[in-house]
């Protein structure tokens, strides 16, 4: 009996899983993530293999026998689908569909296809549509197989699903159109942030796995109701709002688009608009999920995305998700213990809350510098400036003047310089 998608009514198809890392240590992570993917995208999965490999073939990715053993795998468990754990090119693609004699998927096209059912905006579904366009270009020789495609299958779904299949240069234009509509979005979008940067406030990015808690963390800190779901890629879109801390201090949050291992390239850099405002942000919270058995595994691979986009050097919180699943508190103190910035929490709970504003408003210090400044009655407007964007600490109403000692950023502090007193004036 085939099931049935309960939202569409399409089959639900049924995949078989080629695992291909190399490192025995990475098995269980690299299982677990990839039916996550699956599950995601909507499919079941029915059986798996592994080949470990020091060098892909280069026209088959697998060897002759591991192949022949995927293909009794897929008759025996009646997948419809095989999922390859790699990006492929488009002639192992081509090559190993047609020894198969099936549909042959790869990790670059699951997680866009993914992405395709979870973009909201215009901006998230043309950075998607591109994506996958640019994807199929140097391959589209491999669409003409004997294999139906069904639509609504695993990587076929989404805006990408054009008539690609029929002409190249169909493709091309789209990309030159859709590049064209991406720029004026981000035109709008870079005047958005700049209307937002006239606000002395520092700005932070919630960066981190997905998965580790990023939304959560936001929802619990700026009051939204972002979606937060265990499913992998639950955010694409970033939200950005401003949040109150103790004491008088603001900042901008914003929450991004969840990094995993191996991020496929193309990802990488559709998705730079998005994550351009994690290269613009002050100072990055880096959330990481330690009830993950292999946590230290997934906060490398965000390392790793943090240097990519040139990020790894900005100031960072690190801050120690789910705790609520540590069997054992000395762990976390250990961690706490040997990571500069960091702290332990739980998002759902709200453990360690204290604590994490604390850090937060620390990091906010550091950003701001205190200024004493005698300001001329024509320019009173500035004090409400340094009452909104910093923390004043005095003022003083004399002949001469307005006297304001204030912590403030540094835009605000660049505006204000000139009327700065010395410190016995
Ligand atoms: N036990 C536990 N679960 C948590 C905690 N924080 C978040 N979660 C759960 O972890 C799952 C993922 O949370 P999200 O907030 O969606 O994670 P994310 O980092 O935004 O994920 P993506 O947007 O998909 O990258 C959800 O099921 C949350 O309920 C926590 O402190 N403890
Ligand atoms: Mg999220």
């Amino acid at each position: 009996m085939s099931k049935t998608h309960k939202d569409t009514g399409v089959p639900v198809e049924r995949a078989f899983l080629v695992f291909v890392n190399q490192d025995e240590d990475e098995d269980e992570i690299v299982e677990e993530e990839l039916a996550g993917l699956c599950e995601a995208a909507g499919v079941e999965v029915v059986g798996g293999i592994r080949q470990r490999l020091s060098k892909p073939y280069q026209s088959t990715y697998l060897g002759k026998g591991k192949i022949e053993e995927v293909a009794a795998g897929v008759l025996d468990s009646g997948a419809d689908v095989v999922v390859l754990d790699a990006e492929l090119s488009g002639i192992q693609g081509r090559n190993l569909e047609k020894a198969i004699e099936r549909r042959l998927v790869d990790r670059t096209q699951l997680i866009l296809d993914i992405f395709a059912r979870r973009a909201r905006t215009r901006e998230g579904q043309i950075q998607v549509e591109l994506a996958q366009l640019e994807y199929m270009m140097p391959r589209l020789m491999s669409v003409y197989t004997k294999f139906e495609r069904q639509k609504g299958g695993i990587g076929m779904r989404g805006p990408g699903e054009t008539k690609l299949e029929s002409d190249r240069r169909v493709a091309k234009d789209k990309i030159a159109r859709l590049k064209e509509e991406l720029d004026e979005v981000r035109r709008h979008r870079d005047q958005q942030r700049a209307a937002r940067r006239k606000y002395p406030f520092p700005f932070a990015a919630i960066v981190g796995y997905t998965s580790a808690g990023k939304s959560t963390l936001m929802n619990r800190l700026a009051g939204t109701d972002l979606l937060a779901d265990a499913m992998p890629f639950a955010t694409l879109d970033p939200t950005t709002r401003k949040i109150e801390l103790p004491d008088g201090y603001s900042l901008f949050l914003t929450d991004t688009v969840g990094f995993i291992r191996n991020l496929p390239t193309h990802l990488v850099a559709a998705f730079r608009a998005t994550l351009e405002e994690v290269v613009q942000a002050d100072f990055l919270i880096h959330v990481v999920d330690v009830g993950e058995p292999h946590w230290d595994v997934q906060r490398d691979a965000v390392l790793d995305t943090l240097r990519v986009l040139g990020a790894d050097e900005k100031p960072t919180l690190t801050v120690f998700n789910k705790i609520d699943r540590l069997a054992d508190p000395s762990q976390l103190r250990a961690l706490v213990a040997e990571w500069p910035d960091s702290v332990g929490i739980s998002a759902t709970q709200g453990t360690g809350m204290p604590d994490f504003l604390a850090l937060l408003v620390k990091m906010i210090q550091s950003h701001l510098a205190p200024v004493r400044v005698l300001l001329p009655y024509s320019e009173s407007g500035l004090v409400d400036e340094c009452y909104r964007y910093g923390r004043v600490r005095q003022v003083d109403y004399r002949d001469d003047g307005i006297y304001v000692e204030a912590d403030l950023v540094a835009d605000l502090r660049s505006k204000i310089d000139r009327y700065a007193v010395p410190r016995h004036g």
